[in-house]
């Protein structure tokens, strides 16, 4: 990767990536590109430009001439957003990927596509879930990751596409919240417990999910994405992990810094039957043999630095502090 454009720039991953990414290659390299146009620091570091990813010819423009050799696709509709708009979820999940692997098609670019833990369904083993457990999801999000991970094998086999991805677990992060998720409730149950102390989770206790700190998820694309290909058995959807928690845990882990922390339950029938169909804890052990993929965040140090930003940003009034 020398000249990347990214979609989705203003996302959860998108926010953190595109400034890690001008460290290391270059403010003028990276081109942040999302439906959205605000003046984040995403926006605000280098390049940005406006664009709706399910215009193919304006995807195509963007990375033309922006001269780009790498697509980072992480514009897409989370798993409840897109349970309830599954028709938009399918338009813009399929269609923006779509818009995306024929522009890396026609400018030979390489291209990193996220799938996710929604793309296994109830029918794979819930725990320790292999690289290779059937996919069979029974939302809309999961049938949109699962399709665009065999849509990116087919371009690689079709195309020669150097097309990677990644399975991302539940992604904790503090500097800009995650919208439309399941997993969302673990940045919440964060912000809250520095904020007010309490926090009502829509999840219910028990229900086991993986999830990965955002500075581990950011290294591993960008390690996949730099990763010898002739170690790579396959390329696209490697299982990634660092944690399987419940809302009990990371309130455990919390209250390790703030005793008087106080969790209770409401919960959402849609975002918790989501939940239910997804495994507890996948096998992330294909990333690790084929390239070397090592979390180094576990659930209590997440948690300190969750906890040690989240209360900087508020004191300091810091731009970028999560509201929830
Ligand atoms: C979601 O909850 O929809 C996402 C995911 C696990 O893909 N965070």
């Amino acid at each position: 990767m020398k000249r990347i454009m990214l979609t989705g720039a203003l996302g959860q991953i998108g926010s953190e990536i595109t400034i890690k990414l001008r460290e290391m290659y270059g403010n003028d390299a990276v081109l942040a590109t999302d439906i959205r146009e605000d003046l984040s620091l995403a926006a605000q570091g280098g390049p940005f430009r406006a664009l709706d990813v399910t215009d193919g010819q304006a995807f195509h423009e963007a990375a033309s001439a922006h001269r780009a050799d790498a697509i980072i696709h992480l514009a897409a509709l989370l798993s409840a957003t897109a349970e309830a708009k599954p028709m938009l979820a399918w338009q813009l999940n399929m269609g923006g990927l779509l818009n995306a692997l024929e522009t890396a098609r026609e400018l030979d670019c390489q291209i990193f596509a996220p799938s996710s833990i929604a793309a296994f369904g109830p029918d794979a083993p819930r725990r320790g879930t292999p690289q290779d457990a059937p996919l069979r999801p029974e939302t809309m999000y999961g049938i949109s990751k699962a399709a665009g991970e065999q849509l990116c094998d087919y371009y690689y086999r079709k195309f020669a596409v150097d097309a990677r991805g990644l399975r991302f677990p539940g992604l904790i992060s503090h500097a800009a919240p995650p919208g439309g998720g399941t997993t969302d409730y673990a940045v919440e149950m964060y912000v809250h417990a520095e904020g007010s102390g309490h926090y009502t989770s829509y999840i219910g206790k028990g229900t086991f999910l993986d999830m990965m700190y955002m500075p581990d998820a950011i290294a591993a694309v960008a390690q996949l994405m730099e990763a010898d290909a002739s170690r790579l058995k396959r390329r696209t959807a490697y299982n990634v992990t660092a944690m399987s928690v419940d809302p009990e845990a990371i309130s455990a882990s919390i209250r390790r810094r703030l005793p008087d922390f106080t969790l209770r339950y409401e919960i959402d029938p849609l975002r918790q039957s989501i939940a239910d169909g997804w495994p507890d804890a996948i096998d992330s052990s294909a990333a690790s043999e084929e390239w070397d993929f090592r979390p180094a965040y576990d659930l209590d140090r997440t948690t300190d630095e969750m906890l040690e930003s989240l209360a900087r940003k508020r004191l300091c009034g810091e731009k970028g502090a999560i509201l929830l």
